[in-house]
């Protein structure tokens, strides 16, 4: 049997496979993620163990899922350790040793708040995908939110990402200790400054003087992450084993480009990132709106279109002429001109390299898991880019073809029985059920407000355009899918 990865048999990796920096014990917990899952262990956790293999310092990782025990009974066996494989020409194998503990919310959650109110807490990060804040499509806090609204009734016994933090910066406030700074490291347009938003507001609605308090002392700094990052699958974990010659129960696999931008705003110190390659800068919204528009509004327009074509992954789309050309047209002539650029970027440039990672063949990027949880991420990804080019007097025709695309793509679910992963999941599905290929299901769609709210959701032009581009991709078959994306 081959011996599992852990502190014990880090001695025998290979040299192919960089051993992670040993931390001697008692090391303070400084810095806390939210939801360890496949991003943060591919992007944040790196840059930690880069900034503490670089510049030294006591920062560790205290890592909490909020809902599954999943990564804390992959990792506790390891000592927390897991191998991070890139893919490229050449394959990247090393081990990362930043996360030093890992603790499943609902199972320890007076020890969660614990390490939240204790004073060597100094940044709390948060990775839960733009669903898991519990925010209105207009960025407020959703008391109408399941997890928010129990965390109202029972601010002690939280189950949402807002709910700890407040809960833990409570205890804080009422000890005399400086709050942590909290980052957002999702996809969503000024990440930071909603997050900000949305916390005080749910203070604000248990104590008054705790919400004014959270406005005036606890940074949210917006950030920008960037790294493709497919899913772990059996394949991965035996070339883990393979190379390391030991078993990994959780590696992790991502492209070599990476990127993390982080608002320079900290209340109560950070780990030595900058030196690890974050930029740290005063705008930050330039580039998180570059990155959402160029990088996953093109994804998804990809996962929608691909998939109803029957193609399974982001490589193989991108050898399929017809697609292929369709986003570069996407990106370049509708999205491109809407974006200005950060300080110091070529956009064309930034765009073709978008596109050479896209066609990275080491890469298998399934297009479902992009696919997924459609009704938070387009909002975010395109609506803007819609809303600006109307605006202009611009065509929307290749822009309203994503979106009715995904219209069918989740008619097709519905009527295959197949089930969605959104967490409008159940009025989505109900939709496709009724939807009967005719001009009227895009009335149907659209009469969704809690995806299509704001000027959009009213705009006769907008409605034109989805409509033609829903009756041009015909029965949202391949041949007319291919068929559609060439003819614009
Ligand atoms: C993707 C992103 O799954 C998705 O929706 O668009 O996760 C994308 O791979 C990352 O944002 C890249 O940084």
């Amino acid at each position: 049997m081959t011996a599992p990865l852990s502190n014990a048999t880090l001695a025998t990796l290979p040299d192919a496979v960089a051993p992670a920096r040993l931390r001697p014990v008692g090391v303070r917990y400084r810095h806390r993620p939210f939801r360890p899952g496949r991003f943060h262990r591919a992007h944040q956790a790196v840059y930690t163990d880069d900034a503490l293999a670089l510049d030294g310092g006591d920062w560790s990782i205290s890592a909490v899922s909020l809902k599954s025990p999943g990564v804390r009974d992959a990792l506790v066996p390891q000592d927390g350790l897991y191998t991070l494989v890139t893919l490229d020409r050449t394959i990247g194998h090393r081990v990362v040793g930043s996360i030093r503990e890992v603790l499943c919310a609902p199972e320890a959650q007076s020890q969660v708040l614990a390490r939240l109110a204790a004073p060597a807490t100094r940044v709390v990060t948060i990775t839960v995908t733009e669903k898991g804040y519990g925010l209105t499509a207009s960025g407020d806090l959703d008391t109408a939110n399941a997890d928010i609204a129990h965390d109202l009734a029972h601010p002690e016994t939280p189950v949402s990402v807002i709910g700890y933090v407040v809960a833990g910066l409570r205890r804080r406030r009422a000890a005399g200790l400086p709050p942590y700074t909290v980052i957002s490291c999702d996809n969503m347009t000024d990440n930071g400054r909603r997050l900000g938003r949305a916390t005080a507001q749910y203070a604000a609605a248990l104590d008054a003087d705790l919400g004014a308090w959270v406005c005036n002392h606890v940074a949210f700094p917006s950030t920008m992450v960037d790294s493709i990052t497919p899913a772990t699958d059996d394949a991965l974990r035996q070339r883990v084993r393979e190379v390391s010659g030991l078993a990994d129960a959780w590696p992790i696999q991502r492209e070599v480009f990476t990127q993390w931008v982080i608002e320079d705003r900290f209340c109560n110190g950070r780990p030595a990132w900058d030196k690890a390659g974050v930029i740290l800068t005063d705008d930050v919204g330039a580039f998180g709106r570059a990155k959402l528009r160029l990088l996953n509004g093109p994804h998804s327009a990809l996962a929608y279109l691909g998939s109803l074509a029957g193609v399974e992954t982001v490589a193989e789309a991108m050898t399929t002429p017809a697609l292929a050309a369709f986003l570069e047209r996407l990106m370049l002539e509708d999205v491109l001109p809407t974006v200005a650029p950060p300080a110091g970027y070529d956009l064309m440039l930034y765009a073709q390299q978008i596109l050479e990672r896209f066609r990275n063949p080491a890469i298998r990027h399934l297009l479902a898991q992009i696919a997924w949880d459609g009704s938070q991420k387009l909002p975010y990804r395109l609506f803007g880019v819609i809303e600006d080019r109307l605006a202009q007097g611009h065509p929307i025709d290749r822009l309203a073809l994503v979106v009715a695309g995904w219209m069918h793509f989740v008619r097709r679910r519905a009527a295959a029985g197949t089930g969605l992963t959104d967490p409008l999941a159940a009025p989505l599905l109900d939709i496709g059920g009724r939807c009967d290929g005719t001009a009227d299901d895009v009335g149907r769609f659209l009469a969704l407000d809690t995806i299509f709210t704001g000027p959009l959701s009213a705009d006769a032009r907008f409605r034109a355009a989805l409509t033609d581009a829903y009756a041009r991709l015909g029965d949202g078959g391949r041949d007319a899918v291919l068929a559609a994306a060439s003819s614009l």
